[in-house]
């Protein structure tokens, strides 16, 4: 009787953050009822297709996960090898693109079965059937592909993470991923959901808006067992707003102090959460190993805060967040989104000279600047439909959709090479200032009075004959977008930066 699992992670772009975290977690329900599993991640390994087709030659099906972008493209590569090699075995998608686009996803012949929202008790049962020699006919959160339609089962409600088991940590070849990365971590989730509402966001879509969190003890008990079996040095909350409980986020953060461990670890938050804590809650979280905080802060204009339906984000609570984590060891990234439909040249600006001034005040904070990209199920996709928003009509070219494509009519041509400019002044004026803060006295002097030019350009709205940008080019000067989820440099230089 066949037993084996082979789960395949494609490629992103950016270091490895550790073992695919869905994938661990979809293997852990399997592996407790006697299957075999293998899980194939392409970030650490040398030729993905050679191992994928070795270890499909005997397996019972083959699993693959994937998000919005080019991850599909070697989705689909390498699932059509696996269906040359493999006719007679299903090829399961999940993730959050096929989630959202199930039938999409099918009609693209790929796939035979896709497995909607939290994948570890519905991808069970479909194991479960497939090695009864059965189909995936009636598994709830399922769809199939049959000759003749596509059929969706019906949805499997969200199941209570506190009752889903520990994903399969033991898999992860955390050496493999340090030789990658340079640094030895793992990502974890202690919750799902968040519960408000931006309508560029597809959280809500998957998890309805219901925050569903792991009991502190647990998360306790977990991150230290991992962290001591592992030494490993660093934990990336991958929670979508981990801050939602702030009393069960302090209590983890005391019982991390109390395991007497010395890890790093990471979480995103939003900040008007962040400013329900005590400074003294605050300096807590700093003395359990917290290295960095990632908000989606978006935008500093309150009408494109309105656009975004993000009533809970308010501009002096970005300036508390920066006052509340000053002098406490943690880094702190803000996510801007630069582009949404409806914003105004004002309110670009307004958002530049307010994260220009949180910057001067409070250095430790970065920003990772992004212009808006328009993912499968948001809300105000008939918005941007009716503005003239073409929406991908196929796996594949969902596959095309990357940060910076900008398929965005109104930022077309000069208002786009206007809003790079001023994105790179934006970028190195703080970068300056960050390191002006970290010179000692000359250096700081210098750096202060490069920065000033800098800061005039984006008060003044003026980047004709950007010689500051020229020369900084001259320089290659290191600046940086930040990744969210862990301050992690994601790119460097002024070219990259939407
Ligand atoms: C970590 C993360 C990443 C990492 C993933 C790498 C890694 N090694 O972990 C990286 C850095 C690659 C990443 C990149 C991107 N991400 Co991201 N990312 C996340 C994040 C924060 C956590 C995902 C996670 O691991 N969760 C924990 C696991 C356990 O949950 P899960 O992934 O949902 O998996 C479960 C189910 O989905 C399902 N499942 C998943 N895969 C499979 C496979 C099979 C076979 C089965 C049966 C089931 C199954 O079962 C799992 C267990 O229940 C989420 C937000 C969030 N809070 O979830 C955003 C999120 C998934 N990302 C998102 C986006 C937009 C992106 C980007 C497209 C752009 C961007 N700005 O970041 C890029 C794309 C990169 C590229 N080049 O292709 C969106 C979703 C977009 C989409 N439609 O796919 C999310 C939801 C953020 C948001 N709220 O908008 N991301």
């Amino acid at each position: 009787m066949k037993n084996k699992v082979v789960l395949y992670y494609p490629p992103y772009d950016g270091p490895p953050l550790g073992p695919p975290l869905c994938l661990l977690s979809v293997a852990s329900p399997l592996v407790q009822a006697g299957f075999h599993v293998r899980i194939i991640d392409s970030a650490i390994t040398d030729d993905p297709e050679v191992t994928v087709a070795n270890e499909v030659k005997d397996a019972l099906c083959f699993g693959v996960s994937f998000l919005t972008g080019p991850m599909i493209k070697d989705a689909i590569r390498v699932s059509s090898l696996v269906r040359i090699l493999r006719p007679d075995i299903p090829i399961i998608f999940g993730g959050w693109h096929a989630t959202i686009l199930p039938a999409q996803t099918l009609a693209a012949g790929i796939a035979d079965i896709v497995v909607r929202g939290q994948g570890e008790l519905t991808m069970l049962e479909v194991a479960q059937r497939l090695r009864e020699g059965k189909g995936a006919e009636g598994v709830r959160g399922s769809s199939l592909k049959t000759p003749e339609e596509v059929i969706h089962n019906p949805d499997r409600p969200v199941e209570n993470v506190n009752h889903l088991p520990t994903p399969a940590f033991f898999m992860g070849d955390f050496d493999a991923y340090e030789r990658k990365s340079g640094l030895r971590k793992v990502t974890y989730a202690s919750s799902v959901g968040c519960p408000y509402a931006c309508n560029y966001c597809t959280d809500l879509v998957y998890y309805g808006q219901r925050f569903n969190a792991c009991k502190a003890e647990r998360v306790i008990n977990e991150v230290t067992t991992l962290a001591s079996r592992w030494r490993l040095r660093e934990v990336a909350f991958l929670d979508s707003n981990f801050l939602v409980d702030v009393k069960r986020a302090v209590a983890i953060a005391r019982g991390f102090v109390d395991s007497g461990l010395k890890f790093r670890w990471t979480f995103q938050a939003s900040t008007n959460l962040l400013c329900r804590m005590s400074d003294d809650e605050v300096c807590l979280l700093a003395e359990s190993g917290v290295s960095h905080m990632g908000f989606g802060t978006e935008s500093a204009s309150p009408q494109v805060l309105m656009l975004m339906n993000k009533k809970h984000q308010c501009i002096d609570e970005m300036f508390e967040t920066a006052r509340k984590t000053r002098g406490t060891g943690i880094r702190v990234t803000f996510n801007l989104i630069l582009g949404f439909p409806g914003e105004m040249d004002s309110d670009r600006l307004q958002t530049m000279r307010v994260m220009t001034d949180i910057s001067r005040r409070y250095p430790h904070v970065s920003f990772s600047p992004n212009l808006f990209t328009p993912y499968p199920g948001i809300s105000i996709w008939p918005e941007l439909r009716r503005k003239g928003v073409r929406e991908p009509q196929s796996l594949e070219e969902w596959g095309d959709m990357t940060l910076g494509n900008n398929p965005l009519p109104w930022l077309a041509g000069k208002p786009f090479q206007k809003l790079r400019r001023m994105l790179d002044y934006f970028m190195l004026c703080t970068e300056t200032q960050r390191q002006a803060s970290k010179s000692a006295w000359l250096g700081r002097g210098i750096r202060q009075a490069l920065a000033t030019p800098l800061r005039w350009r984006l008060q003044a709205d003026q980047y004709t004959f950007p010689w500051e940008l020229w020369l900084a080019r001259g320089f290659e000067q290191a600046v940086a977008r930040r990744s969210l989820l862990t301050g992690q440099v994601l790119q460097r230089g002024m070219q990259q930066v939407c």
